[in-house]
């Protein structure tokens, strides 16, 4: 006799028939854009749709809570998402496969709506969630279908003792192996196949580079590196999976409002003039006493230079640079051109190639501006624009226009809530102005009177400055606080304001234990 038709999968079964369709729905996505465009993974396709679209306010949150690892924690985060809804719609496919199908599609469309609203979009981007979706209807149609067949019951006539679980459990095999072997396959043929940063390394050991003198000795008080490593260095991107450029195809175009439309290669900027230079790079988003700010030696060629090469036309007041990601950035053309400035196309940092994440081959580095109006990594386009045509990434999300940094200060020593011993307490940190330079640092422990901290060795207005002091302490709890004056004399406001829209400011604060 044959067996009757199950009308309801179990619930393990239902539910790994959903999880096997996603499964083979990001396995064949992933595979397809490996073999297509690494960009195009469905996966992070969404990701980068779920950061493009973030509110502000979840935005900040992330950088704040989870800084560099906010990358990480969203991808789990959708992860997680994505495995609850699978659940759910297996859940609800026990009988018809039908609000599975939905979900499934529903998912689909998610890449498909993600790949084609992505600000990089070309047409190969959409073959690989297309493909994703398709598989993953198909799988779940097919797996549900096996699963329901194989599925007798006990009390049916027809049972013969055991159900065919092997028939389930095959198919389970199947597509679980073929997931696992097209998703690997498509991550390593994702990777890149050649790593030109050594040879640029290498290419920059030996160029010809208008150095800069060494930085003196008494920079820093051995408390916070006067150079930060490129390792230790803030990073801040909206790059779910780090632009792989190679410097040999790499090139730049200068269009828009300029005399003459120029495009780089790699080989242009390294035939040009080389300098070195040290700047502090600060984030908009930096807290007051955060540390989104670093310094390191910069080389690259001037960027003044190469803008009047083009030569831009009267009126175009903003460089609108756009990296191989799709982010932008608008700087004042009057800034870039200003005399003593000292903009770069950078290419070397610290003595190397610009690692991966900081924008290889070649970065924007403009002293005195925050990051998200000029700081431009993986940067292969500028045009000359003016601000009332083009808006910029952040600038669309709210922020200023122009985003010059302030004058803020920061402790470092000693640390929030640390317990010292009473008596005379070391205090030290950093203060920054770019490019006006640090002229005075003042502090004061429970609203006392200012004392004046020792400064260390100028190194120019383009980087931040080291102060130290001594305070001398009772027991107990103490508050003390910094305020910084600038090159120009005039001292941080104590005003507090919030990163938003264009810089936090205030006189940071830090409370420790005297015992
Ligand atoms: N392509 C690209 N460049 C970018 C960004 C970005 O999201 N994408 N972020 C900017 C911001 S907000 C800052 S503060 C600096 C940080 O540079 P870093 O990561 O090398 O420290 O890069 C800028 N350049
Ligand atoms: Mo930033």
């Amino acid at each position: 006799m044959k067996p009757s038709l199950a009308t309801t999968l179990s619930r393990p079964v239902a539910v790994s028939v959903a999880v096997l369709a996603v499964g083979a729905a990001l396995a064949a996505g992933q595979l397809v854009a490996g073999l297509l465009a690494p960009a195009s993974s469905p996966y992070l396709l969404v990701g980068d749709a779920v950061i493009r679209l973030a509110p502000q306010a979840v935005v900040e949150f992330a950088k704040t809570t989870f800084g560099t690892a906010d990358k990480p924690a969203l991808l789990v985060g959708i992860a997680v998402i994505l495995l609850l809804v699978t659940v759910a719609a297996g859940l609800a496919s026990r009988r018809f496969a039908t609000v599975g199908q939905v979900v499934v599609g529903a998912l689909g469309l998610a890449g498909i709506v993600a790949a084609a609203t992505s600000p990089t979009i070309v047409p190969t981007d959409l073959a690989a969630p297309v493909v994703a979706a398709a598989a993953g209807l198909w799988v779940l149609r097919t797996l549900h279908r096996l699963a329901m067949e194989a599925t007798e019951r006990p009390d049916e006539p027809g049972y013969r003792g055991y159900p065919r679980r092997t028939v389930l459990l095959g198919a389970s095999t199947t597509v679980g192996a073929a997931a696992i072997l097209g998703g690997g396959a498509g991550v390593l043929l994702g990777r890149p196949t050649v790593d030109s940063r050594a040879a640029v390394t290498q290419r920059l050991a030996a160029a010809t580079v208008a150095r800069e003198a060494p930085i003196p000795a008494g920079a820093d008080f051995g408390v916070t590196p006067f150079v930060t490593a490129n390792a230790d260095f803030y990073r801040i991107d909206t790059a779910l999976r780090v632009p792989q450029l190679q410097a040999e195809d790499w090139s730049l175009r200068i269009h828009g409002m300029v005399d003459r439309e120029l495009t780089l290669t790699f080989d242009d900027l390294m035939a040009r003039p080389l300098v070195e230079r040290t700047v502090t790079m600060a984030c908009v988003s930096n807290e007051v006493g955060g540390d989104l700010i670093s310094t390191a030696r910069f080389v690259g060629v001037e960027l003044a230079d190469v803008l009047r090469e083009a030569g831009p036309a009267a009126g175009a007041d903003q460089v609108f640079s756009t990296s191989t990601d799709g982010w932008t950035a608008g700087t004042p053309t009057d800034v870039l051109l200003e005399p003593g400035r000292g903009a770069l196309l950078a290419v070397g940092m610290n003595g190397e190639a610009l690692p991966t994440e900081h924008g290889f081959p070649v970065r924007m580095v403009v002293p005195g501006l925050y990051g998200y109006v000029s700081a431009t990594k993986w940067v292969t386009d500028l045009e000359l624009t003016t601000f009332a045509v083009r808006q910029a990434y952040w600038e669309q999300r709210g922020w200023g226009e122009r985003g010059p940094i302030k004058t803020e200060a920061r402790i470092d020593l000693p640390r929030r809530f640390a317990r010292v011993p009473a008596g005379a307490v070391t205090v030290a940190g950093i203060a920054w102005s770019q490019p006006r330079g640090i002229a005075r640092v003042e502090y004061s422990v429970d609203g006392g009177p200012w004392s004046e901290a020792e400064l260390a060795a100028d190194v120019g207005g383009d980087t931040w400055r080291m102060w130290r002091g001594v305070l001398n302490v009772g027991t107990g709890s103490h508050t003390m606080r910094v305020r910084a004056t600038d090159g120009t004399g005039e001292v941080q406001t104590e005003q507090a304001a919030d990163v938003l829209p264009d810089g936090a400011t205030g006189w940071p604060a830090v409370v420790f234990t005297a015992t």
